[in-house]
């Protein structure tokens, strides 16, 4: 998730708990879309013969799961298995090490910082389960994802993907944020709300951004694929500017001393689309950040423009720097309808009754974790809209909406989470794949 300075029906779906995003893809075909799956919930009583045959089908699906698949040695496709059970004993890979430099070289070999270094190591342990939870996830999603698919059983995959490998319960563990899935000119928090079935097109150039937490520890990292290479020059200004970003970030180092060095390396790409040469330009009003405990932003903004912050990266602490690129304006405006939603940390009681119930499922169920309408559908609320529209003009939610540039322009996103141990800064979320 980003940050940024700018100015329904429900459908239960808990029981979609290995849904393929390739098994859908052939449904498209058959003008299905997921509307069987959709019968399968609200087929009780009359349609329960239907129901029974749906769900033999299904277990039939099941049943082609391959034993290997991408990620860890072991892992299923579609991903099924706990990393703790690929990991045990808290076996988890390290993410990438990268040693401290200039005043900071002391601090790899310092028997001081090492000692400080294991009084962390639980929240490591966290951290770098949350971050296979992510890789698996993810390339099992990029195997998938691709012209065809709908957003709807993007998202589904994703989380449910996500659920099963976090071991997600309560509190413990989960879903650290609503998968974003935004298209083209939509550079971030767009997620579907239920019923939206969007499809991508072979043109289209996606955004996944999603998160994983294991006791409010959240790993939050993104990608953008597209199935035409017309783009390359744009995805790998942004991945180019992303790295750029991480290798500047250490302890002591200025906020905005990093916004420059991401902002000169995405602004030395160009891109030709439709036989004209465009610059390609940081989205400046938006930034990296920070990460608390259950809470995605913690205060502190990572620019991706020189904009003069003086503010330092602290020692401990944990960061997501995510750049964008674009071939538009380099400005998001909130555009569309809204699926992102957080509960703010500090708050007053709402008097509408439908919204106090509502404010009570969400602190139940999320806290100060971002959520989306899909997320409350799935617990069985319905018509809480003006409960939740009450929440936000009061100020207890914040509602982020999808941040768009201007219509025909592209964007793309990379994003990972680091920390800043006291002996190394660990790219915790890295992969083979970005
Ligand atoms: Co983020």
């Amino acid at each position: 998730m980003t940050q940024a300075s700018v100015a329904a029906d429900s459908v239960p779906t808990k029981e979609l708990s290995s849904l393929a995003v390739s098994d859908t893809s052939a449904k498209h075909d058959e003008e299905d879309g997921s509307d069987d799956e959709v019968e399968e919930e609200a087929g009780e009583g009359e349609g329960g013969a239907q129901k029974k045959k749906k769900k033999k089908n299904r277990n039939k699906k099941k049943k082609k799961t391959k034993k290997t698949g991408p990620g860890a040695a072991g892992q299923t496709s579609p991903p099924s298995i706990p990393v703790s059970q690929l990991f045990p004993s808290s076996s988890y890979r390290e993410g990438q090490i990268c040693e401290y430099v200039d005043d900071n070289m002391y601090r790899t070999t310092s028997e001081e910082m090492r000692a400080r270094d294991r009084a962390n190591e639980r929240q490591l342990i966290d951290l770098r389960r949350a971050a296979e939870v992510h890789r698996e996830v993810r390339q099992y999603a990029q195997s998938v994802i691709k012209p065809g698919v709908d957003l709807a059983d993007v998202a589904e995959m994703i989380e449910n993907g996500t659920r099963a490998l976090v071991e997600a319960k309560g509190f413990e563990a989960g879903i650290g944020f609503p998968t974003g899935l935004s298209i083209n000119h939509c550079a971030a928090h767009y997620t579907p709300n239920s019923g939206d079935h969007v499809i991508v097109q072979k043109d289209d150039v996606l955004k996944v951004d999603f998160g994983v937490h294991v006791n409010g520890n959240i790993i939050d990292s993104a990608f953008t694929m597209s199935w035409n290479d017309r783009y390359d020059p744009l995805l790998n200004a942004v991945r180019d500017a992303t790295n750029t970003g991480i290798r500047e970030a250490g302890i002591d180092v200025r906020l905005g001393d990093i916004g420059a060095a991401i902002q000169e390396v995405m602004e030395s790409y160009e891109i030709e689309l439709g036989g004209k040469t465009i610059p390609i330009r940081p989205l400046r009003n938006l930034c990296g950040h920070n990460i608390g405990s259950y809470v995605i932003h913690g205060g502190k903004s990572v620019p991706i423009v020189a904009n003069g912050d003086q503010t330092r990266m602290e020692e401990g602490e944990l960061f997501a720097i995510e750049t964008f690129g674009t071939t538009g304006k380099g400005l998001v405006f909130e555009e569309g309808v809204c699926s992102h939603y957080a509960k703010n940390s500090a708050h007053a009681m709402p008097r509408l009754p439908s919204a106090k119930k509502l404010l009570s499922t969400i602190e139940k169920n999320f806290g100060t974790l971002p959520f989306c309408r899909r997320y409350i559908d799935r617990l069985g609320e319905s018509h809480y809209y003006l409960g939740l529209k009450h929440l936000v003009d009061d100020g207890i939610v914040t509602a982020y909406p999808p941040l768009c540039d201007v219509q025909g322009s592209y964007t793309a996103q990379f994003e990972h989470t680091f920390i800043l141990r006291p002996t190394v800064k660990e790219v915790l979320s890295r992969g083979d794949d970005y």
